[in-house]
């Protein structure tokens, strides 16, 4: 049995070595908000992956601070303990949504309970790899020249997989623009959502290029119109915003919407919901990936960490560390190696909180006593 001691929210402020634009915002500086838990003597790191702003999501770093505060906390207090931190799942489960909240503090628990086991996460989710490979998402870019000059640097760095970020305006002369220069590239567009059933034509062009898959073209929420679409198209879709939870996955799975999914464990409340997801795609045959929202070390280590598992099977969102940060708050860096990113061997996440970095870039912090 671990007994919680205290639990730590820290909101920090994070520079990005570039600006990153998707069809919703321009990111400039990455807010965060870091979790951590003591048991029994041992801290353990989690990360909230909701925005400054309720645009991928409709939660963000703000929302993910009071429902902690206020709701999240006071079930921890009021139980204190757990023996395996998938139960944390069914303990917030009367809180309604914030799938972000609740995946960054059961985040933290699972770090504690591999670190109390001696045992590098992945050990403990059943991972069965030692690297996995890497690849990169290119923002929307002011001009093809420079979208071209990005893509090419980031090729001749070892990424395995290009995915250029499309909306209205910005998608099939980029695409085209990409595809001619670097023929073999393995390449795939995310719309966020950007596109309504209507914009069939331009989604249909799509086919042309070879693309590994179109993530996310249509709502964030629908289901029925990707059904659709992907009788159409050849390219498969693959969903993100749509999956927020292993029920939705199997609900789109079972539709038809997707033939690939991209797996944020932030996304669909925490690690344990992940792994159904995984324990589904494994039985349906879907390609998984890990999906990535800028992460610092602390939520890039638990990504790779999830990428270990054996239905992961393509490359992930997963870059080094100086493709986001100068300095990160976790040590060390994340660098690539032949395309791959080496999956951390310490007990837990594997990865050191630098506490210099963290209170420099930290704009409010709170412990409270369990
Ligand atoms: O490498 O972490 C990364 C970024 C990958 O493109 C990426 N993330 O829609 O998947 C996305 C997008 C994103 C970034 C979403 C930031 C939300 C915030």
């Amino acid at each position: 049995m671990i007994k919680l001691e205290r639990l730590s929210l820290f909101l920090v402020e994070l520079p990005l070595v570039s600006p990153f634009a998707t069809s919703f915002s321009e990111e400039r500086v990455k807010h965060a908000l870091l979790v951590s838990l003591t048991a029994d003597g041992i801290m353990g790191w989690g990360e909230c992956v909701a925005g400054s702003g309720p645009w991928f999501s409709a939660e963000t770093v703000e929302t993910a601070r009071y429902v902690i505060s206020e709701y999240i906390k006071p079930i921890l207090s009021a139980h204190k303990t757990f023996t395996h931190p998938s139960e944390l799942r069914r303990l917030f489960s009367s809180i309604r949504g914030h799938p972000m909240a609740k995946a960054a503090v059961e985040a933290a628990a699972w770090d504690i309970y591999a670190k109390s086991q001696k045992k590098p996460l992945f050990q403990v989710l059943g991972g069965v790899r030692e690297e996995v490979p890497a690849g990169v998402s290119v923002g929307i870019h002011r001009d093809i020249p420079s979208l071209l000059a990005t893509v090419e640097g980031y090729l001749a760095e070892g990424y395995q997989r290009i995915k250029l970020k499309i909306k209205p305006g910005w998608d099939l002369e980029p695409v085209r623009a990409v595809r001619e220069r670097f023929p073999d590239v393995l390449l795939s567009v995310d719309a966020n959502a950007a596109y309504r059933f209507s914009d069939l034509p331009t989604l249909k062009e799509l086919d042309r290029f070879g693309l590994l898959m179109v993530e996310q073209p249509l709502g964030f929420d629908d289901l029925l119109e990707h059904v659709r679409l992907a009788q159409t198209l050849s390219t498969p879709i693959c969903l993100d915003e749509s999956i927020d939870s292993a029920h939705r996955a199997w609900e789109a799975v079972e539709l038809g919407a997707c033939r690939i999914i991209n797996v944020k464990q932030g996304r669909v409340g925490g690690i344990t919901e992940a792994l159904e997801i995984h324990a589904l795609a494994m039985d349906r045959k879907i390609p998984l990936w890990c999906g990535g929202m800028l992460e610092t070390g602390v939520g890039r280590a638990l990504n790779v960490h999830l990428a270990t598992l054996p239905g992961f099977t393509l490359p992930h969102d997963i870059s080094a560390t100086k493709r986001y940060f100068r300095e990160d708050i976790a040590d060390p860096p994340f660098e690539l190696k032949d395309g791959f990113i080496p999956v951390p061997q310490k007990p837990g996440l594997g990865v050191e909180i630098n506490w210099d970095r963290l209170l420099r870039s930290c704009t409010w912090s709170r412990t409270w006593k369990i």
